[in-house]
């Protein structure tokens, strides 16, 4: 049996599909964490998600990947273009990554245009909203065939 996928939604995604959903879409977390479990499960995998507000927790998860999974998938939300310490320790992941965003980040402010996680990250999927995820599961499934 493969480890699980480890699947890390950063700051503020656990308030998907109560505001803005003409930028994230009506989707909640729990909904997209669900889907994921689905997907990864066609491809005999398993999943464990965490949703963090603290950057130091995000760093903690992503540090446990090097041990404990397979895979690992993170929208790290407005961290992406903030931090360093998530960069880093995404560096000491020897697993493939995959760079999910709901949201085109390219298609909004310039800030966003930047992010941490993507040069690290073996592919990078943005503005498909929660169909990101499913993709990203496809594609270490099939990384990991
Ligand atoms: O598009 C994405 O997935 C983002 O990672 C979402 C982040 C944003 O800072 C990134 O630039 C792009 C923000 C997540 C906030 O999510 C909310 C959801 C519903 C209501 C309010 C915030």
């Amino acid at each position: 049996m493969s480890k699980p996928l480890h699947i890390i939604n950063g700051p503020n995604l656990n308030l998907l599909g109560t505001r803005e959903p003409e930028v994230y879409g009506t989707t909640t977390l729990a909904d997209i964490e669900a889907m994921c479990d689905t997907r990864a499960k066609t491809h005999g995998l398993e999943t464990v998600c965490l949703q963090s507000n603290d950057e130091g927790e995000m760093v903690n998860f992503i540090q446990a990947a090097r041990t404990d999974a397979s895979g690992l998938i993170i929208n790290a939300g407005a961290y992406s273009h903030t931090s360093v310490a998530i960069l880093d320790a995404l560096q000491a992941v020897e697993v493939p990554i995959i760079e999910v965003h709901l949201s085109n980040i390219f298609a909004r402010e310039e800030f966003r245009h930047h992010s941490y996680v993507s040069g690290v990250a073996a592919g990078v999927i943005c503005g498909l909203g929660a169909q990101g995820y499913e993709m990203a599961i496809d594609a270490l499934a099939a990384r990991l065939a």
